[in-house]
């Protein structure tokens, strides 16, 4: 079975946000366009806790700190139950089966979907094989979610006009579709998809 992984289409990830994408909230219509053909549909949210490691300021223990994921420093983002941390507006929630929060470990980025939250083994429960996936930001969330779904055994696909990167470096999304696509991802976009 297809289901849809909407990564962090979040308010805060959009413009007007604390950690805007560009045109972040543009994937709209074909994040709820693609919500509409498959068999189920996840959203995932970033929901930090309020002293979460990667904010400016925040005192990290090195010592506690997840390696596998080096501490880059974000503007306060996503933090539980505030109106930025709330699935954009633009996106249909009555399309959304499933909401799965990540992020809660004040110790770890906690950029992947799949890391700490039991979605390899939820989704696999309800018989799905394949994910496109959309959201954002590309070089970070979406990448990092797309190469656990992938180790996870997972077929993926990336929607390519439904991701945004937040681009700390020019290139940064290219390189991190690049990687998906060698990790063994397809890239289609949303009008290939609907006429394949
Ligand atoms: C994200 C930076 C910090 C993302 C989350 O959703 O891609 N990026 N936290
Ligand atoms: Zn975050």
């Amino acid at each position: 079975m297809d289901a849809l992984l909407i990564v962090d289409f979040q308010v805060d990830f959009c413009p007007g946000g604390a950690l805007a994408v560009a045109d972040g909230d543009r994937i709209a219509h074909p994040v709820n366009a693609l919500a509409r053909r498959v068999g189920l549909v996840v959203a995932t949210r970033d929901w930090h806790p309020p002293d979460h490691g990667s904010f400016a300021g925040a005192r990290v223990d090195a010592e506690l700190w997840d390696g596998a994921d080096p501490p880059a420093v974000w503007p306060v983002h996503c933090v539980q139950d505030t109106p930025g941390a709330q699935l954009h507006p633009a996106l249909d929630a009555e399309l959304v089966d499933v909401v799965v929060d990540k992020g809660l470990d004040p110790n770890s980025q906690g950029y992947s979907a799949f890391q700490h939250t039991g979605l390899a083994t939820a989704l696999r429960a309800r018989g799905v094989t394949h994910l496109y996936v959309a959201g954002l930001a590309t070089d970070y969330c979406v990448l990092n979610s797309v190469l656990d779904a992938l180790a996870a055994g997972f077929a993926v696909t990336v929607v390519t006009d439904a991701v945004r990167g937040v681009e700390v470096s020019p290139g940064d999304s290219a390189r991190a579709l690049r990687r998906m696509q060698e990790a063994g991802a397809r890239l289609m976009d949303s009008a290939a998809i609907a006429g394949g």
